[in-house]
């Protein structure tokens, strides 16, 4: 398997957790988001996937996109380690946690809508790291309630083992970081990103592990 991403990008991030998680053999093609570089919209990598965004995977001639679409076949495909619990209700609650990441926080952080945000728009950098603080300073105090109310042991965002709400959360604990974000008033996210940080899937699929990442 090939998975198309770039060593700063979350949602790429979250495919090479489940990746190591399921200890699935796989190899990175590089996609430099970055301008003047751009590599999502160049012809070749918009005839993998149409809408210029990474993460990417391919497995011989088959091509998928959407990082939840493509976990979820690495979970159906290989069902061990589950990163779904089995009963229903439950299966629900992780998917809504991995979703309210996914969807309803990511979505608006990211680079493409930055950039609009700049140009044409015309924001300057203090008001866009201000959008961006919001949505994560939404999107973490809900979860904060959640974790305290769902995590089994402080450790996993649901129940006592990993579940694809934590593939999800550590990469958007990263960006938060990353943005100089304030994630003081999430203590339970916080410890749980912390402990899962040690694991050797999460440590392996971290973006400074990444060959693409810049020397530290
Ligand atoms: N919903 C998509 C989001 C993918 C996405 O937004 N990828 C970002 C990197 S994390 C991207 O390719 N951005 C390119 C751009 O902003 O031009 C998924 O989960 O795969």
């Amino acid at each position: 398997m090939k998975l198309y991403g770039y060593f700063r990008s979350s949602a790429t991030y979250r495919v090479r957790i489940a990746l190591n998680l399921k200890g699935l053999p796989w190899e990175a093609a590089l996609i430099d988001l970055r301008p003047p570089a751009s590599a999502q919209h160049s012809p070749e990598f918009l005839a993998l996937n149409p809408e210029g965004l990474i993460p990417v995977l391919t497995e011989g001639e088959h091509t998928l996109t959407q990082s939840l679409a493509i976990i979820e076949y690495l979970e159906e495909t290989h069902p061990s380690p589950p990163l779904l619990p089995h009963a229903p209700r439950a299966r629900a609650e992780v998917r809504a946690l991995a979703l309210a990441v996914a969807c309803d926080i990511h979505p608006l952080n990211n680079s493409r809508v930055l950039s609009y945000l700049r140009s044409p728009l015309g924001h300057d950098e203090a008001t866009i790291n201000a959008w961006y603080a919001h949505w994560i300073a939404a999107g973490f105090a809900a979860l904060e309630q959640r974790a305290q109310r769902l995590s089994g042991d402080g450790q996993h965002l649901y129940g006592t083992s990993v579940t694809l709400a934590d593939v999800c959360l550590v990469p958007q604990m990263y960006n938060a970081h990353r943005f100089r974000c304030d994630v003081g008033p999430y203590p339970t996210l916080r410890a749980i990103c912390a402990h899962l940080e040690t694991l050797p899937a999460f440590a392996r699929a971290a973006p400074q592990a990444q060959p693409d990442a810049p020397a530290a």
